[in-house]
Parts: structure tokens; sequence; C-alpha cells
């Protein structure tokens, strides 16, 4: 490795920072039932706690990302929530409404033909909005479940025009530093169409609804065998790349641990960020997020254990040498081209690593360092006993 590709490195050491999801803390499932876990955080207080330890072992998780129905209560002011973040080191991260589980959302939100319902969706994005603005978010990061199941059941073009319309008010409601984030997701639950199905959907949309608003990629929301890569390539080049969701997938949306599965495709997505880097002379400010729901792995182990996988994905592709692989490209020398890929997906870069750490007085290796806290089993027997007082025995909902 020569030097300029150890700079880099240690750069992209300095800059990567991954931003931890309230919902992986939590007791999680499938449509098909959950099964509980004696340390999963019940509440915002022990979720906010959970991700300042993420933070603290690892030193690059210094937000978190809130989901509007699941963690914020009429009686805890927004502000009290993101002043307990302060408490455990975690700053609040992108705001997640929820147009989903109400049962008025049955034939959809933002999409809906009925006008009321259409209007309540809104109300709950300018109540998102204010949550964002008083717990000093600067995202509001929506995932639209809309859809039809069978065919013929929705005037698909009627639909999209409405998803304009009852975005731009929230477009209005943000600020001039915050942004609107624009998930996508090909199906489920809607198994016929899904108003947001692919990142064209979203970008178009986005370029409607407003300037402050991005395209969101989760790594679970695309067929397989998608080239999600070229799809960052082309939101990079587009001004258009909002934000991540980061997790792995083997079938669908499978909320595997990011890098479990296909560890050369998060290292691919990472290489096009940092060549467009290089190639404009700016490294891009992206809002990587972390959105897995760990079925039955301990929660913040996985988040621990998804965080350094991240970290070690992002780096290596740091390592890439750019010039080379520029010059390979000009002249057609797939070969090496790809080989410049290839070094840097194979070079060990856990010693760099663990120097950073070392440089920032942190854990050494962050999940040995983390088990051996006591920390989990601690919580553990404490949000045991709080469950049989809460009368939690178990549930057949998803969250
Ligand atoms: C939907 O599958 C999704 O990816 C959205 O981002 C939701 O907010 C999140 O999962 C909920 O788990
Ligand atoms: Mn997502």
């Amino acid at each position: 490795m020569n030097q300029a590709q150890k700079q880099r490195i240690q750069q992209a050491l300095d800059d990567f920072r991954i931003e931890t999801p309230t919902w992986g803390f939590a007791d999680t499932g499938t449509r098909f039932g959950k099964f509980l876990q004696d340390a999963a955080a019940i509440d915002i207080n022990d979720k906010l706690a959970d991700a300042g330890q993420v933070h603290a072992f690892t030193g690059f998780c210094p937000s978190v990302a809130l989901h509007v129905l699941w963690d914020f209560s009429a009686d805890q002011p927004a502000s009290a929530i993101a002043q307990l973040g302060k408490k455990y080191g975690v700053r609040i991260g992108a705001i997640n409404p929820n147009l989903f589980q109400d049962q008025i959302y049955k034939y959809g939100s933002l999409c809906n033909r009925d006008d009321q319902i259409r209007s309540a969706a809104v109300k709950h994005l300018l109540e998102s909005a204010e949550l964002a603005k008083q717990t000093g978010s600067p995202l509001v990061a929506i995932w639209l479940a809309d859809g039809s199941n069978y065919p013929g059941q929705a005037n698909i073009r009627w639909r999209k025009r409405a998803l304009v319309e009852t975005l731009r008010p929230l477009h209005e409601a943000l600020t001039a530093d915050q942004q609107i984030l624009l998930e996508y997701k090909p199906f489920e639950p809607a198994f016929y169409h899904t108003d947001l199905a692919d990142w064209g959907m979203s970008y178009l949309i986005a370029k409607e609804v407003g300037p402050r608003t991005r395209v969101l990629v989760d790594t679970g929301h695309h067929y397989l065998s998608q080239n999600i890569e070229q799809i960052v390539a082309w939101l990079l080049d587009t001004e258009m790349l909002g934000g991540f969701h980061f997790n792995d997938r083997r079938y669908a949306d499978d909320d595997l641990t990011f890098g479990s599965i296909d560890p050369y495709q998060a290292f691919r997505i990472f290489h096009e960020i940092h060549f467009f880097g290089w190639e404009t002379g700016q490294t891009p400010q992206i809002p990587y997020m972390i959105d897995q729901s760990h079925i039955d792995k301990p929660k913040i182990e996985a988040m621990i254990q998804t965080a350094v996988t991240a970290q070690e994905l992002y780096v290596k592709a740091a390592a890439v040498d750019h010039e080379k692989l520029s010059r390979h490209q000009e002249r057609n020398e797939q070969v090496d081209a790809e080989e410049c890929l290839r070094a840097a997906f194979f070079a060990d870069v856990r010693p760099t690593i663990v120097e950073w750490r070392q440089q920032h007085k942190l854990p050494l290796d962050p999940l040995p360092a983390f088990r051996q806290s006591g920390y989990e089993a601690r919580v553990a027997s404490e949000r045991k006993a709080r469950r049989v007082e809460l009368g939690i025995t178990s549930s057949g909902s998803y969250a």
C-alpha cells in the first residue's frame, strides 16, 4: 500500500460516521410473530442508552434515528428526548414518520383516494417536521408503504400526482438546512404495485416536490442481482443521493447484518462514493444509517458488529488507487481495472483501524470489550423484571 492510500484510509476513518436506529434495539420480528429478548430495549430511554453503548465502544455512531410512533409519546416532549440522548452521548438523527400502521391506511396514506385520510397523513408529516425541529434533526426520512394488491385496483397515475401534492406541505415546513429523504421499495407490504417502487420513482417525485428532497437507498429494497452501486453512482452524479439504510439480504427485505451476505457489494457501493469524491475533490457528506431489525441476534452486539463491518468496508474502499483505476478505465484495461478494486477489497485494513482506535482511546476490539463490560447482563435482569411488571409477555405485532 502506498503513502497516498494510507492517507486516504486515515482520512476515511476520521470521516466515517454511521447512525443506528432505535428500532434495532427493541424486540422485533416478522408478521409471524416475535421472540422477546431479556436485554432488548423496552422504551426510548433504553433505546438511547443502548445506542450510547454502541457509540461508546465504536466511536463513530454518534446519532440515532427515531421512528415517530414507536419512540415519541404525548407525555414526553421531543426536547426531553433530545436531552435524554445527550445524557447517553448521542444526538437525534433522522425522524421517520409512520404512514403504515394506522388502520386508516388500509388503502394507502399519501396516495389514499379519501381526502380526509390524505389530510391525516399530511398532518402526521407536519407533526414529524415539528419533532425534527424540536430534536435538532436535519432529516425527515419517509418510507411509503402505499400500494395495491391486485391488478386494476388502483389508478397508478392519480396516486403518483397525489404523492407530489401531499409531500409539498412538508417540504415547505422544513428549514433550509433540513431535508426530506424519499425511500423506495419494490414490494411489501403491497404485493401488486408500490407507489414508490424504485429509485427512479423516488427521484422523479423528489424533483417535483422541491430542492430539499433527496433519494434514500435502502440496500434491502432491490430485486435480486440489481446493480445498486450503479444507482448510487447516478444519484451522486445528479446530486440526488440523500442517504442510506444499510442492511443485507439474501431473498428480499431480510434485514440481515450489513455485509453478512455480500460484503463485496457494500464495498462496491462505498467505492463509487470514494471515486466520486476523488474526481470532484470533495468528500460527499452522506447520512449512512443502519436499518436492521435483529429478530434473534443480541441487539447491541448485532449493532456493534454491523457498525464495525461498515467501517471496515468503507475504509477498504478508500484504499482503491483512483489514479491507477482511472488510467486503466480510459484504456479499457479491464483486468487491471478490476484488480484495483480486488486489491483494495482483499487488503487487510484492520491493523490501521486498530491504530485509529488507539489514537482515539477507544477499545481496540469493540465487540469483546462490550461483552466484558457486563452491560448486557445488567440490563437483561432489570428489563426482564420490568417486562413482567408491564405485563409484556409476547406479541404478534411487528414492532
Ligand atoms: C421498510 O421496510 C423500512 O426499510 C423503512 O425504512 C422503515 O422505516 C423501516 O424499514 C422499519 O423497520
Ligand atoms: Mn429502510
